[in-house]
């Protein structure tokens, strides 16, 4: 009798790219390096329910050590995220934006234009503003504003990162183990598509996985949701030393 063994490759033996698992210090002790500077403005967008404000929520519930109560609905919010740590500034160097998601051919979220002034209102007021994109474990495709989010670097020098949230939906790598995200074929394969169809480079993709039902912390989303913030730091306080 014959028999045929088919092996399915979905997981790298080694992770492609290496992470500090449950490293918060260096997000803690961040200080914007040119003094005038007090915060970075970070400013999220995307599609309806990707999870901008899933995303602002977990970090911070991470950054205060406990559960955040859900950032509230409207289409333009603004977030500072309070330290429990007794630093005598009161809160974390960052302003996290939050703004309703777009959706194209629907009369849902705000429109591209809305973005682009608000964006280069924060510019001419000397602040920074650090995009974010998201992407869900639904089908991506190119809708209106990834054109926007082609053309915004070259009208600001803004830089931008790409998050990309619900991977505990994704594979069955990351649905039992977030720890494997790298491990993961499939993740690196959509992370690859992601960054040819908006022109990321790889290295300005972070995957992560939101709180959305659980009620207390986890090691493991956190230090995803961390690594993504750490760069999104990195980024920005190399982008306020030009200013
Ligand atoms: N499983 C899972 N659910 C998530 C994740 N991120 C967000 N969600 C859920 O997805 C839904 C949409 O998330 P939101 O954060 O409201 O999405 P949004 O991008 O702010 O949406 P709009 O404000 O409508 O543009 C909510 O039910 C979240 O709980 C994730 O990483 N994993
Ligand atoms: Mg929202």
């Amino acid at each position: 009798m014959s028999c045929v063994t088919i092996i399915f490759l979905s997981a790298f033996t080694e992770p492609w790219r290496t992470i500090s698992w449950g490293d918060l210090n260096y997000v803690q002790d961040y200080k914007p390096s040119k003094g005038s500077v007090k915060h970075l403005r970070v400013l999220l967008y995307g599609p309806v329910g990707a999870g901008k404000s899933s995303f602002i929520n977990s970090v911070s519930s991470i950054l205060r050590g406990r559960m955040a109560i859900p950032a509230a609905v409207s289409a333009y919010e603004t977030h500072t995220i309070e330290r429990e740590d007794g630093d005598p500034d009161g809160f974390y160097p960052l302003v996290l934006s939050d703004i309703m998601g777009l959706e194209d051919g629907t009369n849902k979220g705000v429109c591209t234009e809305d973005i682009k002034l608000t964006m280069m209102g924060h510019v001419m007021d000397k602040y920074l503003v650090t995009l974010s994109h998201s992407f869900s474990h639904k089908q991506f495709k190119l809708l209106k504003w990834d054109t926007l989010i082609l053309q915004l670097p070259v009208l600001t020098g803004i830089p931008q990162v790409c998050i990309l949230t619900h991977i505990d939906e994704a594979c069955g790598i990351t649905e039992s183990n977030l720890k494997d995200v790298y491990h993961s074929k499939y993740i690196k394969r959509k992370m690859e598509e992601m960054s040819s169809s908006v022109g990321f480079p790889m290295n300005c993709i972070f995957p992560v996985k939101n709180y959305n039902e659980e009620t207390k912390l986890n090691d493991d989303i956190d230090t995803l949701i961390l690594d993504a913030l750490r760069y999104i730091i990195n980024f920005g306080d190399d982008f306020i030393k030009k200013l």
